[in-house]
């Protein structure tokens, strides 16, 4: 499915974007489905004397249903800003159909009113219980109310017997002979204390990229005033010299933090150095750096992140270091009940498999398939982009080079990573012989919830395999392919092994398409259900075409109603693990395959096509973002939106060479790392103000201060302003989108850090590190002819690789105060000291070994110096004298 995406491919009927989730109330399993729109407080009414609400969202008028949960039996959703429910006619006791709210806090002693509306299709008597929410289910309130077709507000009060931090109001409306349709509205429960208003400390309102910018990248930064008027901004060194000053420039109301704010952008200073600030009258910046080594150890750290979530090997201290050093999990070991011989949950099948291995999906200990696929890919890719992009240097993610025990046996650690979870894929096909075989199995995971913390050798839950799923088989399919090729000079009995098995993946989805996960199925692991596999279908054939170049695979990337569509391929809002077809139409665009050019064409303008919504977007964010989802809805894991829609960017960069995409990649990646309405680092360990607490089993130190936090590179999931968890639901209420956020360990739905999550944050971090060290496939001959207060110049580019280069285009800054007056031959254009010049209408392509000249006139004054560094489509040329 693509369900990030509100102007997606396949339209939805409204009220269907739902995600659905399974929690444990008491004994009960009960469905709780999130809606797509702000969550807002029910306090609208209320006046300074009322006493305190304490229901969230009781009026359903933003078309949300969070944080109401109803049992499975009783589909709810908001229709005409009513919570309206199915109720089936055949059930026993009034608690077998429920709709209900948690965590209400009860003071003993106060008094609460509780009142409502509703009305049931045919005349029914519900009984309406605010109750502990465990066994013995104590009541406080138990009252029979009768319903018919008109809404009557029912009012009852009460006092408050026993204190409770989470209590529940239960509508129990089951035990009816007739099915009806019930439906609740201004649902208000007054009384007991007010909640504490949680108030994020966002620090300096002057907002940077707190690790810090590279000496030829853009510089960008956004204060949170209440001036509408230019401030003057003022760069520091490390000793507090001033050393570049200009006008901030404002930008009005920012809808995803609700602020007045205005931009600054001190791109032109190039020194490189630690602890740069911005000061804005008396407030000054949090501290950073300019050096074109700045994003290394993010690179390399956001990928150790997997050696540190694998699951089946033994953490070694003297890699990941000391703090997380950590026995072997889910092996056969008690009381851990291992992945070696994982059995079906009940019904689904009876072998068992060796799933050993892989890495952990998240602040769970579960493996998915679906999720696996993708992250792997994304490694892949960061890999792989190496080889295809041109001038990139490789060596960073070579062997020996980063956090993986491999290091030494001749493979690329990325490679060696990657094949952690490559092997576990395969492990997760169903056996030739068994009935769906070739499909790979959905997932594998604790029976129920684990607490936190738990250490993956101390959990005794058994562990299931679930059902097979088309989405699954897919992931395999099209990561096995992706694997073939690109291990095949390493290892060609592993490359064989993959593309066997990815092959078989495919043919058992053509043989089963609509398999899908069930959405319900989320006790003791998520669900990652998705019932739309038109995406994973593309990107499994265009891997498969792309490595094998059979017509057949061909075929269906051409004929796949997705094919040709920018928008449903690249979702405006970010493709994810459920939109996978944009990784398909990546790799055809830049890995080399057997499309014609016109098939070649159509693939690189939906990269581009979608490249230049983002980078729009970004230029109309005041905080630079890549990322504005219809309505700004922040969804959970919004980070990875955010870094995904900068891969597209980064790649649209690599086809085209306009910096206009770099630009965007740098400032997605300045959104993440502090400048944000948060003033927030998302990384751990990057930045002064940084993420550390996220959602984890493992690194739980904010629970167990003898435990870690998590290790350095571990980006958090961001603002999601659905407040999908309690902690969210408690602290967030009413929060601006990009601010619905908290560091706290148990806020799973905005702080959980995840593999796909990660993937992302290590492709941007891997193609920002490389920018520095990019060569191109050129030569630059600069000629200036001076005279007193002006100058002519001569420029002849030349193509010095072996393939064309189409279209080209140069940049470079004067060092002085050259002005460009005229030009012939090419398109430049000015802006402060940065030239770039594009072709002309004739010499847009560049064959190897050929040149192209073109020449300007300008005016200057005193002593000044040519240029040195040309950039031809992001790499640095070399320099003839
Ligand atoms: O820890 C779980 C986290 O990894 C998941 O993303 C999240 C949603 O599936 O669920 C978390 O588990 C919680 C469960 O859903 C409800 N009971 C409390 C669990 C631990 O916080
Ligand atoms: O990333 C997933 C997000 O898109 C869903 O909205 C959310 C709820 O279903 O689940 C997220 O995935 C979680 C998974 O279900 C369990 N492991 C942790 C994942 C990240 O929170």
């Amino acid at each position: 499915m693509i369900p990030h995406s509100l102007h997606s491919y396949h339209p939805r009927p409204p009220g269907h974007a739902r995600r659905v989730r399974t929690r444990l109330l008491g004994t009960m399993a009960v469905a709780g489905l999130f809606g797509a729109a702000l969550v807002a407080p029910a306090r609208a009414a209320a006046t300074a004397d009322d006493p305190p609400e304490q229901i969230v969202n009781g009026d359903f008028a933003n078309g949300s249903t969070a944080p109401w949960w109803w049992t499975a039996n009783n589909p709810a959703s908001v229709v005409d800003g009513r919570l309206c429910a199915d109720i089936p006619g055949d059930t026993a006791n009034p608690w077998d159909a429920i709709v209900g709210q948690s965590d209400l806090p009860l003071i003993a002693g106060e008094s609460y009113t509780l009142s409502y509306t509703a009305t049931a299709s045919v005349p029914v008597t519900i009984t309406t219980n605010v109750q502990m929410a465990v066994d013995p289910y104590t009541t406080e309130l138990s009252e029979h109310d009768q319903l018919d077709a008109t809404a009557v507000p029912i009012t009852h009060t009460f006092t408050a017997k026993a204190d409770n931090d989470a209590a529940q109001l239960a509508f129990q409306v089951g035990g009816s002979s007739k099915a009806f349709t019930l439906c609740l509205d201004d649902i208000s429960l007054r009384g007991g204390a007010t909640p504490p208003v949680y108030t994020p400390d966002t620090g300096s309102p002057v907002r940077v990229n707190q690790v810090g910018y590279l000496p030829d990248g853009p510089k960008d930064g956004t204060f949170v005033t209440g001036a509408t008027d230019p401030q003057t901004w003022t760069l520091k060194n490390a000793a507090g010299t001033a050393v570049a000053t200009g006008a901030t420039v404002p930008g009005g109301t920012d809808p995803t933090s609700e602020q007045n704010v205005q931009t600054f952008d001190f791109s032109s200073y190039t020194t490189a150095g630690d602890g740069y600030t911005v000061s804005i009258g008396d407030q000054t910046s949090e501290p950073f750096t300019i050096a074109k080594d700045v994003y290394s150890s993010l690179r390399t750290d956001s990928l150790a992140y997997y050696y540190d979530q694998r699951s089946g090997i033994a953490i070694d201290g003297s890699i990941a270091g000391a703090a997380y050093a950590r026995p072997a999990g889910h092996l056969d070991v008690a009381p851990n009940t291992g992945d070696n011989h994982v059995p079906c949950q009940p019904g689904v099948c009876d072998y068992t498999l060796d799933a050993a291995g892989g890495w952990y999906d998240a602040g769970d200990q579960g493996k998915y398939v679906v999720n696996g696929g993708i992250s792997v890919a994304e490694l892949m890719n960061t890999y792989e982009r190496t080889l295809t992009a041109g001038g990139v240097d490789g060596t960073p993610l070579g062997d020996g080079k980063l956090k993986v025990p491999e290091k030494g046996n001749g493979v690329p650690d990325i490679l060696d990573e990657a094949r952690w979870e490559l092997d576990f894929l395969m492990e997760m096909q169903v056996p030739d012989g068994q009935p769906l075989a070739g499909m790979a199995h959905h997932k594998l995971h604790d029976q129920a919830w684990t607490g936190l913390p738990q250490a993956p050798d101390t959990d005794s839950q058994p562990r299931l395999l679930h059902s097979p799923s088309t989405a699954a088989t897919l992931n395999l399919a099209a990561a096995g392919a992706q694997c073939a090729r690109l291990f095949r000079p390493y290892d060609a009995a592993f490359a064989d092994r993959c593309l066997t098995a990815s092959r078989k993946a495919w043919a058992a989805a053509k043989a089963h398409p609509a398999v899908y996960a069930d959405p319900n199925d989320s006790t003791g692991g998520g669900a990652y259900s998705d019932s739309n596999v038109t995406d994973e279908f593309y990107w499994a054939a265009s891997e498969l075409f792309i490595t094998t170049g059979d017509d057949a695979y061909r075929q269906e990337v051409l004929t796949s109603p997705l094919h040709g569509h920018s928008d449903a391929v690249f979702p405006p809002d970010g493709f994810s693990w459920g939109s996978t077809a944009a990784l398909g139409a990546l790799d055809l665009a830049t890995v080399p395959n057997k499309l014609t050019s016109d098939q070649l064409a159509t693939v690189r303008a939906m990269v581009t096509d979608a490249a230049d919504g983002y980078a729009r977007d970004s230029q109309d964010a005041l905080y630079g973002l890549p990322y504005a989802p219809a309505g700004n809805h922040y969804v959970w894991g919004s980070n990875s939106q955010v870094l995904n829609n900068a891969v597209v960017l980064g790649v649209a960069g690599d086809l085209t060479g306009d910096t206009t995409y770099r630009d965007a990649v740098v400032h997605a990646l300045d959104y993440i790392l502090g400048r944000n309405p948060l003033n927030q680092s998302y990384v751990t360990g990057f930045g002064e103000r940084n993420s550390h607490n996220q959602h984890s089993r493992i690194w739980a130190h904010q629970l167990n201060a003898d435990l870690p936090n998590p290790p350095a590179g571990t980006l958090a999931g961001g603002p999601d302003n659905q407040l999908e968890d309690p902690k969210a639901q408690s602290k967030l209420t009413g929060c601006a989108p990009a601010m619905c956020y908290i560091d706290d360990i148990e806020s799973y739905s905005t702080n959980e850090s995840a593999i796909n999550w990660n993937a992302p944050l290590a492709w941007v971090a891997s193609y920002v590190d490389g920018l520095s060290s990019r060569k191109a496939p050129c030569q630059v001959t600069y000629t200036a002819y001076r005279w007193g207060g002006g100058f002519t110049t001569m420029v002849t580019l030349k193509n010095t690789g072996s393939t064309a280069i189409s279209p080209w285009q140069l940049a470079w800054s004067f060092a002085d105060n050259q002005k460009i007056t005229d030009r012939w031959q090419a398109d430049i254009t000015q802006s402060g000291q940065n030239v770039s010049a594009k072709p002309a209408s004739w010499n847009g392509s560049l064959s190897p070994g050929a040149s192209v000249n073109f020449g300007f006139n300008g005016t200057s004054s005193g002593q000044v110096s040519d240029p040195k560094t040309f950039t031809m489509n992001g790499g640095t040329c070399t320099t003839a004298k």
